[in-house]
């Protein structure tokens, strides 16, 4: 990003960006240092001085360079971008001003997370996402900490250390990292019913997104939008990706957890340096206030969503991701966010799940952050200017000249003083109640609509879902929970509870509960998402000496012209010789990447290099297993003959893509759809080893 690309914020962090290259290293006190590898001693082999200050200083920094790791969705990777409306047609419904003004590019940093797992867990665990966006408005900070799921585990947020103390490694070994497959989680699931809709979610393929780029973001909650007349409208939150929402299998998930724990964070990082930036819409499901009552769940049960056949989700503008932070800790490590954080025209609801994050966010930050002047730390400061009475504090910046830090004051001329127009005014609500600890009955209902999420799936979808219990209930020790869980997923569907119940060693439940209700939502699917593109997608080229260096170069060409970023995979790094003597760069050595890392393979012709990869483990079961994957495989020419022993059946409708007499035309444009069809989970690939 360079000269006008370059935003409010972006100028606004110059003043706390350092560039030490070519500079002599000095002491904290700016005093320069002669020698950082031997300590100041008495004599050669005495004892250290006090009196060296450098080793002080640099050991005691050390010392205290960590601070504690967010208690829920510690491990996270961020960009900072954009956020533009598409036009003011919001004008009338919300007094904020970067979602109604056409053309005002509102900064933003994003930070995308796993929630169980701690700072170094791996990314592609099974695992809600995370996805919290900070809108540096000329208003003032906004704040949309979501998620990549619509809806939550529990309805009131005093749920929340219970739901969290279960799904944490236990407490007693801290045994499992990043995983919900152990007993207390499922004890809590078996036990609590309202986790069902949710678990089902987490259960889906949604739980192991490809990419941070390719899945969706919710607010989840219901919020309200408020006019300048003070009048509210309800309104959910969502993001959707430009390249569609893709996820990955769950075999896949597992080995790039060791063959690469940094797999999303690396993907979001070279997306952007590569200039490939990720683009997500903004759309907002509005409600009139009138309406509040006209479902058949309660708009502020954070268990439920609004389907989107019912109120369709409006599309109101658009979010570019363009820049890496400079520093993990500085930027990503240290933003705060706080659901608290609202412009005027934005406001919360009574739901219970908000309300107890409106108090978790602000005191979280206290402690992770040392104290009540984080707002200061340059990636969490407004773009809008902040003047208050606040004062002192551990880590106070400023120096705020003037007298009088009280309101009201004439020492200072009154100022700063409550503002009129522009300030937040409050949704004036009128709330009458007794004072009870009860759950409304509208929150009722458990069961519905993980049964119409169940319906929405496609076939495949479905078998992930019911491999994923039999997995994470196979790792329930207690018979009990297990029989607890098959109960509660017997009030979902039946033949789920039955599947299920099959896979865990329980017994299968005899009847239905409850009939199936039939209803369905296709917007849940993930089988009718965009595959038009092969942007960004990594296409592995297997080869070796004797390789048809036409093959690669033709392939390879058209597909890094649509965006596919392509590497060429060798048993050896450096370079193989093609068939005509010519050399062919390898970008990898094949020991040290796997199938799993990449969405595509090709084998190009060259009977001498296919025989020699035919005879090498490592090809063969690359090819297996991004079969076993339902990624999409092209062979031109004799890369047929690597198909047979990796035991691939040709099947172009399955993303098995040949081109026997080595014609490219064909072949790319059916390869390129194979690829852009992200995976073909329906292969018959059951007996495939991988
Ligand atoms: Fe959070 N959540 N949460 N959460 N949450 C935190 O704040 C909390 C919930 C979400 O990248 C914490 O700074 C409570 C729902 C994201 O920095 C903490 C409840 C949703 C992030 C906290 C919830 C979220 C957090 C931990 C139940 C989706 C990461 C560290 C009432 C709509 C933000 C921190 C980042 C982080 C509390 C439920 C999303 C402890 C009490 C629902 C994306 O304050």
């Amino acid at each position: 990003m360079t000269g006008d690309d370059r935003t409010e914020k972006d100028r606004q962090l110059d003043a706390a960006r350092v560039d030490q290259r070519g500079s002599f290293l000095t002491t904290d006190q700016g005093i320069p240092v002669d020698d950082t590898d031997n300590s100041l001693k008495a004599g050669e082999r005495g004892p250290t001085l006090m009196e060296d200050f450098h080793f002080r200083e640099k050991i005691t920094h050390f010392d205290h360079e960590r601070i504690p790791e967010r208690v829920v969705h510690a491990r996270g990777a961020g960009a900072y971008g954009f956020f533009e409306p598409y036009d003011d047609s919001l004008a009338s419904l919300t007094r904020a001003e970067f979602l109604s003004t056409p053309g005002l590019r509102t900064p933003v940093f994003v930070r995308f997370s796993t929630v169980a797992g701690s700072r170094g867990s791996s990314d592609t665990v099974r695992d809600v996402r995370g996805f919290a966006t900070k809108f540096y408005t000329r208003q003032g900070n906004f704040d949309l900490v979501g998620n990549n799921m619509p809806v939550f585990f529990i309805q009131d947020a005093v749920k929340f250390p219970d739901f969290v103390h279960a799904v944490k490694p236990e407490p007693h070994n801290e045994i499992p990292q990043a995983s919900s497959a152990h007993d207390t989680l499922w004890d809590f699931v078996q036990l609590q019913p309202e986790t069902t809709h949710m678990m089902m979610w987490l259960m889906s393929d949604r739980a192991l997104p490809r990419s941070f780029r390719m899945m969706q973001g919710f607010g989840v909650h219901t919020f309200r939008l408020v006019d300048a007349g003070g009048r509210g409208t309800f309104v959910k939150f969502h993001w959707k990706p430009k390249l569609g929402t893709h996820s990955l299998v769950w075999d896949e998930t597992q080995k790039v957890a060791g063959k690469d724990p940094d797999f999303n964070r690396r993907d979001l990082w070279e997306a952007i340096e590569g200039g490939a930036f990720p683009e997500y819409e903004l759309g907002l499901q509005l409600v009139p206030e009138e309406d509040e009552h006209a479902f058949d769940f309660d708009l502020l049960d954070a268990t439920k969503i609004i389907p989107e056949e019912q109120v369709p989700v409006r599309p109101v503008g658009r979010l570019v991701l363009n820049r890496n932070p400079d520093n993990f800790f500085a930027e990503t490590e240290q933003i705060a966010f706080h659901l608290a954080n609202v412009v005027p025209g934005i406001d919360f609801t009574n739901d219970p799940l908000l309300q107890g994050r409106l108090f978790s966010y602000l005191d979280t930050q206290l402690i992770r952050l040392g104290g009540p002047n984080f707002p200061q730390i340059p990636v969490n400061r407004p773009i809008a200017e902040v003047h208050d009475h606040h004062r002192d504090g551990y880590h106070q910046m400023l120096i705020n000249k003037g007298r009088a830090a009280y309101h009201p004051n004439s020492l200072d001329g009154g100022m700063p003083e409550p503002a009129g127009e522009a300030a937040y005014t409050h949704y004036q609500e009128r709330v009458d109640g007794h004072k009870i600890r009860k759950r409304s009955e509208s929150f009722g209902d458990h069961y519905g609509q993980a049964t119409l999420f169940w319906n929405s799936m496609a076939d495949w979808e479905r078998e992930h879902i019911i491999a994923a219990f039999r997995f994470e209930l196979g790792k329930v020790d207690a018979r009990h929970i297990r029989e607890g869980v098959v109960h509660n997923l017997n009030e979902v569907d039946h033949d789920l509870a039955v599947s299920v119940a099959e896979g865990i060693g329980v017994d299968a439940p005899g009847q239905p509960l409850t009939a199936n209700h039939g209803r369905s939502s296709p917007a849940l699917s993930m089988d009718h998402e965009p595959a038009d593109t092969v942007a960004t997608r990594k296409i592995a080229f297997l080869v070796a000496d004797g390789v048809d260096a036409a093959h690669v170069q033709g392939v390879m060409s058209d597909l890094a012209g649509k965006g596919a970023v392509c590497e060429v995979l060798a048993a050896r790094g450096g370079a193989v010789r093609g068939a005509g003597g010519e050399e062919v760069t390898v970008t990898r050595a094949l020991p040290t990447t796997a199938s799993v890392l990449f969405d595509a393979v090709v084998v190009p012709g060259g009977e001498e290099s296919v025989r020699a990869l035919a005879e090498d483990g490592d090809a063969v079961h690359f090819v297996t297993e991004a079969y076993k994957h339902g990624k999409a495989i092209g062979a031109v020419g004799a890369g047929e003959l690597l198909l047979e022993p990796a035991r691939v059946v040709i099947n172009r409708e399955q993303g098995v893509v040949t081109s026997p007499g080595g014609d490219l035309g064909e072949f790319l444009t059916s390869f390129t759809a194979a690829v852009a069809a992200h995976r073909h989970p329906r292969r018959p690939t059951r007996q495939i080893p991988a």
